[in-house]
């Protein structure tokens, strides 16, 4: 009989229940279980989550898994980061759970390094104690709008947890913070793992609601008896994986060895973000670090993900639902033949122009952005999908000197895993702009490192143990799953156009 993983991957446009096992070949094999949209409400001006709908989901995706399999094993989470709900003494919810691209946000780093006592000092002390790129989203600053807005959930809150630890808490019982989402907050020290507490207190940020993080692998016990009720499954363990999607990802790429000082591979995480950086030993709190906004965050077993957030193919996935409100929904394959055939270079895109973050209308917004640099709007809608695309490869050629510079070694290796993996325009893209090999796959990299790390925390191993199981792991993705290379084929023509794109962006 099958030892079966059960990994509930949540990302923030849909979720998923997979069953993982290995097959008679000793190979991973996954099983879609559930599959199922995330779409965030808006409440009265505030973007917030919908996570009763992901709950009875969730419930949903557990009970047809106890129909189908007879021995699981245990059942992780993993989510998107940054975002939290809070919970007061009651064990209930304190207070809305808002979407990172809530609006709330807009102007409040700037207000946080004020009060940190001005632009550069704030800036130079939440870096410091953090390690941390600037982001609105994160939570520190999502707290810190709380604050300001002298919102009550934040003086009743007992609780921060992240979503991957609310779903735990719901499906176990138990309250935990695990370490990998926790490190997306902004308020973690990612030398010690231990929250930065000068910086919240500083913040007027309660301190009482953080408790100490949980190392991915910790077995949290069985499922709480009316989930038991709710799904029929009995006695199961809830295994924390690496709650933050991106760490899942990186741990199921399919490199040789782990965390070492100088990789000559980076990753990207390719899905509504791309996520591109190098997975080392330890975090690279230096100014340079800090100039270039990347971002030191935890990865399994200690490591670091010295990364950069990127845009990703949220511009493209916006172009869709423009197209949807002009009457008419394309395939994702049609997008891609049409961005194919459109002439290349025709506008040239940031995908982090802050313009492109939330806009009503994403075809409207483009228009507006190549206005602003002097450039023609988009001759037809294919000109729009290419220029999306085209604009992530040019931003991860960016994006690869400065690693570079960072861990002062070439890079010779870029893995893609995640979604994006399926856009081979995009691959190609990319592999042409970096002038570098990329390796794209597996898609499914998230279920993967989560059902990995249930099978690893079942073992109850010790951190020496863990690193060397990680690298069996990834040995085991390797002989499990098929990936595609792509070698450049004309990096020569992106010489110019990375010019025009470095003169108005960078
Ligand atoms: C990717 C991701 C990123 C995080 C962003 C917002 O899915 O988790 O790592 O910065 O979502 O939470």
């Amino acid at each position: 009989m099958r030892d079966v993983h059960l990994a509930i991957d949540l990302g923030a446009s849909s979720g998923r229940v997979i069953a993982g096992y290995l097959n008679d070949k000793g190979m991973l094999e996954l099983e879609d279980v559930h599959r199922f949209a995330n779409d965030p409400l808006m409440i009265q001006d505030s973007l917030q989550w919908n996570i009763d709908a992901l709950w009875v989901e969730i419930l949903e995706g557990l009970r047809l898994a106890a129909g189908r399999f007879e021995n699981i094993r245990s059942v992780g989470v993993d989510t998107w980061g940054v975002d939290y709900v809070l919970i007061d003494r009651n064990g209930q919810i304190a207070g809305p759970v808002r979407h990172y691209r809530d609006a709330r946000n807009n102007g409040v780093i700037e207000k946080a390094c004020e009060a940190l006592g001005g632009p550069e000092q704030g800036r130079d002390k939440i870096f410091s104690a953090t390690g941390l790129q600037f982001l609105q989203i994160n939570s520190l600053i999502q707290l810190y709008s709380s604050v300001i807005n002298k919102e009550c959930c934040i003086e009743i809150a007992e609780h921060f947890l992240m979503m991957g630890d609310y779903f735990h808490w719901l499906l176990s019982g138990k309250y935990s913070i695990e370490a990998t989402n926790a490190s997306t907050s902004q308020m973690l020290d990612p030398r010690t793992k231990t929250w930065a507490t000068d910086l919240q207190e500083s913040l007027s940020i309660p301190t009482k609601m953080f408790q100490d993080v949980t190392a991915p692998g910790t077995v949290l016990g069985p499922v709480q008896p009316s989930v038991a009720t709710a799904t029929g499954l009995q006695e199961v363990p809830v295994i924390v994986p690496a709650t933050h999607d991106t760490a899942s990802a990186v741990l199921a790429v399919p490199a040789e060895g782990f965390a070492k000082e100088k990789p000559d591979w980076c990753f990207i995480s390719s899905g509504t973000w791309s996520l591109m950086g190098c997975e080392l030993a330890s975090p690279k709190i230096t100014p340079l670090c800090s100039e270039l906004n990347f971002t030191n965050e935890g990865g399994v077993a200690g490591s670091t993900r010295l990364l950069k957030n990127i845009g990703g193919l949220w511009v493209f996935q916006q172009l869709r639902k423009s197209m949807t409100r002009r009457g008419e929904t394309p395939s994702w394959e049609s997008m891609v033949q049409d961005a194919a055939a459109a002439t290349p270079f025709e506008i040239i895109l940031d995908p982090d122009h802050p313009e492109l973050a939330a806009p009503d209308d994403m075809l409207t917004a483009i228009e507006r952005v190549a206005e602003q640099t002097g450039q023609n709007k988009p001759a037809s809608v294919g000109t729009a999908y290419r220029a999306a695309l085209e604009c992530l490869a040019l931003r991860y050629r960016a994006c690869l000197g400065m690693l570079e510079q960072l861990i002062e070694s070439p890079i010779k290796t870029i893995h893609i895993v995640g979604g994006g993996t399926q856009n081979e325009l995009l691959c190609q893209m990319t592999a042409d702009a970096c002038n570098r090999t990329v390796i794209a796959g597996p898609v499914e990299a998230t279920a993967i490192g989560n059902v990995a790390m249930q099978m690893i925390g079942l073992q109850e191993l010790t951190a020496e143990q863990t690193k060397q199981a990680i690298e069996t792991s990834r040995e085991l993705v390797r002989n499990s799953f098929a990936v595609k290379t792509f070698q450049p084929q004309e990096p020569q023509a992106w010489n110019e156009p990375y010019e025009r794109f470095q003169q108005w962006y960078c």
